[in-house]
């Protein structure tokens, strides 16, 4: 019975690790070969299965290609000049935020002729929403993010992890029964440290939790999404500069824009555009909202609405973002007994993680 509820908590673990694993699945476009005029992507494309919060990276250096998100028939006609959302700096990154068949292709003349063109279709992750329905016990990982060396990366440090805490805690039971066999036989000479080792193993279980519950915010600080504005979304009336000092802003952090396609738009500038309010020179423009932006690099980053008079009303957002190195998944947890980092408490996607994880670490707890 007891091994059979340690399966259970394993599973569970496994489910959360792999949830998170397929949350933050990056599909890199055409692999080692990117994205460029030779290859053909249908055959990429077809081994891959993209769920919603997937990001695609397009490697390629800025002025050689773009990224331009169209429509069904413009993918076909390969005409790029009525662009959902563009991209013109290598590698662009990109959130998959809807269902259904996403088209890109570049826009260099000549090049979505040539085959750089590229069609994505993206499914729910519904059936795989975290901790509400885990993946059959003794079932194989699902195979939707194998393609993704990452998954595969991190499920494995799911697997690992998940056996050493069930390897762990089975030899501190089976040590357990030998010491009651031991003291029962001796009496109760070797009491005082027989609770000492009794002592020993719920401070070795407690640093198994800790392991795992460091894993779990690990998980959720790669995957801390931030709603510009918050409430208020993206608009001419606030002023962003106390909602952005209220956050931190970590490299794989995405930022979600509100707004109705068409009132507004999101336009990455340089630092002396975005003090002018210009976006004649936009590093990267999205204009269907709501627009979400996943931050790849460190550093500032400016964003402006092009909306004649928006921005001068307000509508700008300096994002800085600084480095992941100091919470790389796995390798650094959090010191036993710390409270969780409170780098990206502000986001209350991550909190709701973060106190998920602490019902689940704590539910663990009670099974072992
Ligand atoms: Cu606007």
């Amino acid at each position: 019975m007891g091994s059979y509820k340690s399966l259970i908590g394993s599973v569970l673990v496994l489910a959360a690790l792999l949830q998170c694993a397929a949350a933050a699945t990056t599909h890199v476009v055409g692999g080692s070969v990117g994205w460029t005029v030779s290859p053909t992507y249908s055959s990429w494309a077809a081994d891959q299965t993209f769920i919603v919060g997937d990001t695609l990276v397009f490697n390629f250096t800025t002025g050689s290609h773009d990224v331009v998100q169209v429509s069904e028939t413009d993918y076909n006609a390969c005409n790029g000049t009525n662009p959902i959302s563009t991209t013109t700096t290598g590698p662009a990154n990109i959130v998959l935020s809807s269902t259904g068949n996403h088209y890109y292709i570049c826009t260099i003349p000549g090049h979505c002729q040539a085959g750089q063109k590229v069609t994505i279709n993206v499914v729910s992750s519904d059936a795989n929403s975290p901790l509400s329905s885990p993946p059959e016990a003794g079932g194989p990982p699902s195979s939707q993010s194998s393609a993704s060396s990452l998954a595969v990366g991190f499920r494995v440090a799911g697997l690992v992890l998940v056996s050493a805490i069930s390897f762990f805690f089975e030899r501190e039971r089976e040590r357990e029964r030998e010491r009651e066999r031991e003291r029962r036989a001796v009496n109760n000479i070797e009491g005082d440290s027989y609770s000492k080792k009794r002592q020993m193993g719920s401070y070795k279980s407690l640093i198994g939790s800790v392991l795992v519950l460091a894993a779990l915010l690990q998980c959720a600080a790669a995957a801390t999404t931030h709603v510009v504005g918050g409430s208020v979304g993206w608009t001419v009336s606030p002023s962003y500069s106390s909602w952005a000092a209220d956050q931190t802003f970590i490299v794989g952090d995405t930022l979600v824009f509100n707004f109705t396609t068409g009132s507004h738009d999101v336009v990455q500038v340089s630092e002396t555009d975005y003090n002018a309010c210009t976006g004649t020179n936009p590093i990267s423009t999205t204009t269907t909202g709501p627009a979400n932006i996943v931050l790849s690099s460190t550093g500032n980053h400016y964003y402006i609405c092009t909306i004649p008079g928006h921005c001068q009303a307000g509508q700008k957002v300096t994002i800085n973002v600084v480095s992941s190195d100091a919470n790389s998944p796995l390798s650094s947890p959090p010191e036993a007994g710390g409270p969780p980092s409170s780098q990206s408490s502000a986001s209350s996607l991550a909190v709701g993680f973060r106190v998920a994880g602490l019902v689940l670490v704590s539910a663990i707890s009670f099974f072992f």
